[in-house]
């Protein structure tokens, strides 16, 4: 997914089109960026604004679009009209999502757009927007309404959606120890609460438009965005560093370094060679778990499977948590006796593989499924984790492999373990190929 943003560069990357890449790199989109102006600001005071001409923002623009499939667009910082005037000619026709962040003022006090300016913000970029996010001071400068009860948040936002933006989201509304979004939809009104985190920070807003844009482009419905949104940028918020001298900046963490060496070790699987001969009938699936996982909620895996088509190996499914079920409980019965173990994988099993095995130097234990208690192989999937439990009962140091032979109706299988999916790639690199 490939998502633009078009905004001021904010050096100390706290807010604006840096602040904004971050965000996108954390979701695993692709951030592509248009500056509108430089700006000079720190975490204390906000200093000169240089913004860029006309002809740049439009080259900018169209050296992105003519190159790039753009799934959605944010707007922030703009500036003055001629960067507006511009803004609009390009966006005008496109079918995509678009977010206005209607940014006035910076925390430091820097004026981002000028006075001059907002008459045309109204009447050409408003219009332009899916969703427009200004929080209750943003609002109340665009609509002209002082926003000090429920009747007068819904006129500022009628007002603002009159204007032409399809829906609007009045944000950080504080009340006792929560803090409310209202959320004007075309036919549909509501509010979202959640915890309040008061901590003067550089970067929630853009934080919050950004994961907006990211969920909206990703076809979810506003509501649910907005959630997420709100979630994240709490997480932001409370992770927030006294980087500089003055205020905090806002700290995403949502990098999900489980998925990514999963998703990258998954790739290596398919593509190595013959792979296909070692996918066993009920296919295979490959986990990788958090630190001590007290469910299989807490493991990654592959919801529908890795399969075998024809003589090559496809991922037929997303990576989910709680997407396994048996190897993800095997995982967590092994973890539990060696925490160190967080990554399997299950493979088809032949007498070749296990004699060929044998002579290599790899821990490999097995379980008999006829050795297991009838009260167990009545309930659902815990012959699996009686099985582990079983086979490693007197091991004192993790297997690389363990096996069973199959029952009446089960297939054989076999299941690689290792610290991390890499080093289970190594292993069956170097054992079974
Ligand atoms: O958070 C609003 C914002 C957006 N864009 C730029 C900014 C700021 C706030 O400082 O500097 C460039």
């Amino acid at each position: 997914m490939n998502l633009l943003s078009i905004g001021g560069s904010d050096p100390s990357s706290g807010a604006g089109i840096q602040s904004d890449v971050k965000t996108f790199d954390s979701l695993n989109a692709y951030g592509l960026t248009v500056i509108t102006a430089i700006t000079g600001q720190n975490t204390s005071s906000f200093g000169m604004i240089q913004p860029a001409s006309q002809k740049i923002v439009k080259n900018q623009i169209d050296s992105i679009i003519s190159d790039f499939k753009i799934d959605g667009i944010k707007i922030g910082m703009v500036y003055n009209s001629e960067i507006i005037k511009t803004i609009y000619k390009e966006l005008k026709n496109k079918k995509i999502p678009i977010v206005v962040d209607p940014v006035i003022k910076s925390t430091t006090g820097g004026l981002l757009i000028e006075r001059n300016a907002i008459k045309d913000f109204k009447k050409f970029l408003i219009p332009l927007s899916t969703v427009i996010t200004p929080n209750k001071f943003e609002a109340e400068f665009l609509s002209e309404i002082k926003i000090d009860s429920k009747k007068s948040l819904q006129r500022a936002a009628k007002k603002i959606q009159g204007m032409g933006a399809k829906n609007v989201i009045i944000t950080g509304l504080e009340t006792n120890d929560q803090i409310t979004d209202y959320i004007l939809e075309q036919k549909n009104q509501y509010t979202i609460s959640g915890k309040k985190i008061l901590k003067t920070n550089h970067g929630s807003g853009c934080n919050y438009s950004a994961t907006l844009l990211f969920s909206l482009a990703n076809g979810i419905h506003l509501k649910e965005a907005v959630k997420f949104s709100k979630q994240f940028t709490f997480n932001s918020i409370k992770n927030a560093k006294k980087i500089g001298h003055g205020i905090l900046i806002t700290q995403i963490k949502n990098k999900d370094d489980i998925r990514e060496e999963l998703t990258h070790a998954i790739n290596e699987f398919v593509q190595i060679k013959n792979i296909y001969k070692f996918i066993p009938e009920c296919q295979t699936n490959f986990v990788f778990s958090k630190k001590s996982p007290r469910s299989i909620k807490e493991i990654l895996g592959v919801s529908g499977r890795i399969v075998k088509t024809g003589n090559s190996v496809t991922v037929a499914g997303d990576l989910e948590y709680g997407g396994s079920k048996h190897v993800a409980t095997a995982l967590i019965v092994m973890n539990k006796k060696f925490p160190e173990i967080c990554s399997a994988i299950n493979l088809r099993y032949s007498e070749d593989i296990i004699l060929k095995l044998r002579k290599k130097r790899v821990i490999i234990s097995s379980y008999d499924r006829n050795d297991e208690p009838k009260t167990i192989k009545n309930k659902d999937r815990s012959s699996v984790g009686w099985g582990i439990k079983h086979a490693i009962r007197n091991l004192k140091n993790p297997p690389d492999i363990i096996y069973h032979k199959g029952d009446f109706g089960k297939e054989p299988m076999i299941i690689v373990f290792a610290k991390t999916p890499t080093s289970v790639i190594e292993k069956i690199s170097n054992l079974f190929i």
